[in-house]
């Protein structure tokens, strides 16, 4: 027990460092507090990454903007890099919402062109930045509530799943999951322990190998999300849930999140560079290749 509270206060002293400071002092005030609208600042207007900081509230909301689905390419991937980090490094943020800024659509995963016909040099070029991006977001010292406002399959799910809190909007229509298995490939060990830890065992059994996407009524029921709200009203509702999240002692929420999650993002840490080449092996494949091929094929076909 008090190795493993070393350890904790290890990894968050290392997410602490990262952020260029010590513990930040608990704020004894909720964010969002009521009043007149706090000065927000916008931090970076880049074109697929959108972040906004309401200062005095510490939060940030970070928007994805890559239409036409949010699909993860290596651009919209190193933007996103580096608003987290950023945010990361910055004492006055303490929280953040992850949302789209693309209608409908909360992230199509990883973008599937990256994946095929591409050289083994790119192809693990962009796995790290798919494993950075898992890292900064799983691990990070900010309270993260993901506001999933539209469909999130694969990837999508798995950066919803990073999060500390997940609200979905409650449209029948939108879908979330971790669907690699209906592609022909396979959601590496981090995607199946974020789902696992999130879960439970027997949800991330069938979820996983059926390669399930889940209505959000069925996703609210295996705990996949937390809470189901209308759409328009999911970033009032992140902002309330962030602040009941930033009325605990930075410090004390901080060393329990690492607690929970430091085995997970150590365990990518120690395989990082094996799991990098496992996926340069496994997409290469020929059959993969084709498996992605065809299934870009069948996502196009679906509209004529
Ligand atoms: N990557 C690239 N392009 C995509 C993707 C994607 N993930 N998803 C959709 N698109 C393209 C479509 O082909 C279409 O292109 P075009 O306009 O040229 O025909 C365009 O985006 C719009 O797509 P839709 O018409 O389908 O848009 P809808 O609004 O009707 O539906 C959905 C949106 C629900 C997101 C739907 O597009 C969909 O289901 N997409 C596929 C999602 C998916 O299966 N993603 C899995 C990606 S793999 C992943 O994230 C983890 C991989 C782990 C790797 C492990 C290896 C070892």
């Amino acid at each position: 027990m008090a190795a493993a509270a070393v350890l904790a206060g290890a990894f968050a002293g290392r997410l602490l460092r990262r952020a260029g400071g010590s513990v930040p002092r608990p704020l004894t005030r909720l964010a969002f507090p009521a009043g007149p609208p706090a000065p927000r600042r916008r931090m970076s207007g880049a074109s697929r990454v959108l972040v906004e900081l309401d200062e005095q509230a510490g939060v940030a909301v970070v928007r994805l903007q890559q239409p036409p689905v949010n699909g993860l390419s290596l651009a919209l991937l190193t933007e996103l890099c580096l608003a987290l980090q950023r945010l990361e490094d910055r004492r006055a943020c303490r929280g953040l919402v992850l949302t789209s800024a693309v209608p409908g659509i909360f992230s199509a995963g990883l973008d599937i062109t990256e994946m095929y016909g591409r050289s083994e040099e790119r192809l693990a070029e962009f796995w790290r930045a798919v494993q950075e991006i898992w890292i900064l977001l799983y691990g990070s010292r900010l309270a993260t509530v993901a506001a999933v406002n539209g469909s999130s399959p694969a990837g999508g799910c798995l950066m919803a799943l990073s999060c500390d809190y997940r609200i979905m909007a409650d449209n029948p229509k939108y879908s979330i999951g971790l669907n690699e298995t209906r592609l022909g490939i396979v959601a590496p060990f981090w995607f199946k322990d974020c789902l696992l830890n999130t879960v439970g065992h027997r949800a991330a059994e069938r979820s996983l190998q059926l390669g399930l996407l889940y209505s959000p009524q069925e996703a609210l029921k295996i705990g996949l999300v937390d809470e189901l709200v209308p759409e328009e009203k999911i970033l009032a509702r992140a902002a309330e849930v962030l602040a009941q999240w930033l009325a605990v002692p930075d410090h004390a929420r901080q060393l329990s999140k690492s607690s929970l999650r430091k085995q997970a993002v150590d365990h990518l840490l120690m395989h990082r560079e094996a799991d990098i080449q496992n996926f340069v092996r496994f997409v290469s494949r020929d059959a993969i290749q084709n498996s992605l091929q065809k299934y870009m094929e069948m996502l196009k076909q679906r509209k004529a």
